[in-house]
């Protein structure tokens, strides 16, 4: 049975998702483009609590100041009259063919500049309409040839371009954090912080790292061979789950945006679980926004829009269930327990034990039956078919 939605869910879409004309590398739009003001509306009525945008989602590049206050306005009021939060606002430096090589990094110094500029101006806007996150997905900072790009240099511009925005957001006092997306390639043959791991190793080089952290999403993750539930295990072990970006992927090829659950499903179960249940051993939790950045297909009309967007949360929702079934369930308890997934948590050497100690224990080396402990086996496999049936209704 499909479950409907409340804003108790925190589902937030960007206005890029629903809007999507679907205009791709081969092909024209095949839908026409939807007013921000109704996509507001439409996923309100559906149940969601939060809308994302970038800059140019709302206002087109290149409009008039007045035309823009104009806008915000409409889109405050829209807001306001929907009890629709903006929860995130992040900003296009890539759709422009100014950023056709970059916006942080680009080679060329003047567009550095312009991009910063860009950057500065929706993080005043971000601030200004309550948004928790600023997210950065630097979309072409990479290259085609290995020659064209001096990653020295462009990874210290692009920590002179973040650090620079960290800065400023602390010096206003604004209550925004940055969180960065990786992705391993498209638009660019390979963009610069990659993955989740590459990323983190960044942020751990920045002045002001204290208010950035990740946006990892399913499918760039999956674009790269990657496990996504791992990704995500391992920001929120490094406290830098500030976000995420949900959808599906099938596999190694082109960024697919499909809706969430429509890749790998078993995949996105464990995503769910380790959202809504945590670690088995405990640790640190996300209870951010739960965001879609996905795409309806090009193959749907705009009704088919609707029916895409309800469908992410929808799954969402039975995949919450069943994990929470699956935890709760005392043969999965018993199945953790006997593969010592919970022993996992307790540290290798006892409270108030040294090294010295440990070597100087027969039982732990010397003595150890080496063998029969290599014999026993973890019994993984009865552990993830219980998930299986779980995540299948089967139990
Ligand atoms: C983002 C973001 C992406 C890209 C892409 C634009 O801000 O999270 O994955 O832009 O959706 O089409
Ligand atoms: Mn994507
Ligand atoms: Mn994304
Ligand atoms: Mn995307």
């Amino acid at each position: 049975m499909p479950v409907k939605p409340t804003p108790a869910d925190k589902f937030s879409f960007g206005l890029w998702t629903v809007g999507w004309e679907a205009r791709d590398q081969f092909g024209d739009a095949s839908r026409p483009a939807l007013d921000p003001i109704e996509s507001v509306r439409r996923l309100a009525e559906l149940g969601a609590w939060g809308v994302t945008f970038h800059d140019d989602d709302l206002v087109p590049f290149g409009s008039s100041d007045a035309v823009r206050d104009d806008i915000i306005k409409r889109f405050r009021a829209a807001l306001d009259e929907t009890g629709i939060v903006c929860e995130m606002v992040t900003t296009n430096t890539f759709s422009h063919p100014i950023f056709k090589d970059g916006a942080f990094t680009s080679n060329n110094r003047e567009v550095r500049r312009y991009g910063l500029r860009k950057v500065i101006r929706n993080v005043d806007l971000a601030a200004e309409l309550g948004a928790e996150t600023f997210v950065m997905w630097g979309g072409r900072e990479g290259s085609e040839y290995d020659g064209a790009k001096d990653v020295n240099a462009a990874l210290d511009r692009y920590r002179e371009g973040i650090d620079t925005v960290a800065a400023y957001i602390k010096e206003k006092g604004y209550g925004l954090k940055i969180a960065l997306e990786p992705k391993p390639n498209e638009p660019r043959g390979d963009i610069l912080l990659p993955t989740v791991g590459h990323a983190l190793g960044f942020i751990a080089e920045l002045e002001h790292g204290d208010i950035v952290g990740l946006n990892p999403e399913v499918g760039h993750e999956q674009m790269a061979g990657l496990n996504y539930t791992a990704g995500i295990a391992q920001a929120l072990w490094a406290e830098k789950l500030f976000h995420i970006d949900l959808n599906g992927q099938r596999s190694i090829k082109y960024d697919q945006d499909l809706v969430f659950g429509h890749g790998d499903l078993l995949s996105a179960f464990f995503t769910v679980d380790l959202i809504e249940n945590g670690f088995p051993g405990g640790g640190p939790r996300y209870d951010g926004p739960r965001h879609f950045d996905y795409k309806p297909s090009r193959t749907e009309d705009v009704d088919g829009v609707w029916v895409s967007a309800a469908a992410n949360m929808s799954t969402y929702l039975l995949l919450k269930e069943r994990a929470l079934a699956y935890r709760a369930d005392p043969e999965v308890q018993a199945a953790l327990e006997a593969s010592k997934v919970l022993e996992l948590s307790k540290p290798t050497l006892g409270e108030g034990e040294s090294l010295a100690d440990l070597l100087a224990t027969p039982a732990a080396f010397e003595e150890l039956d080496v063998d029969a402990v290599a014999a026993e086996g973890y019994a993984f496999v009865h552990l993830n078919q219980l998930a299986v049936e779980h995540a299948l209704g089967g139990r």
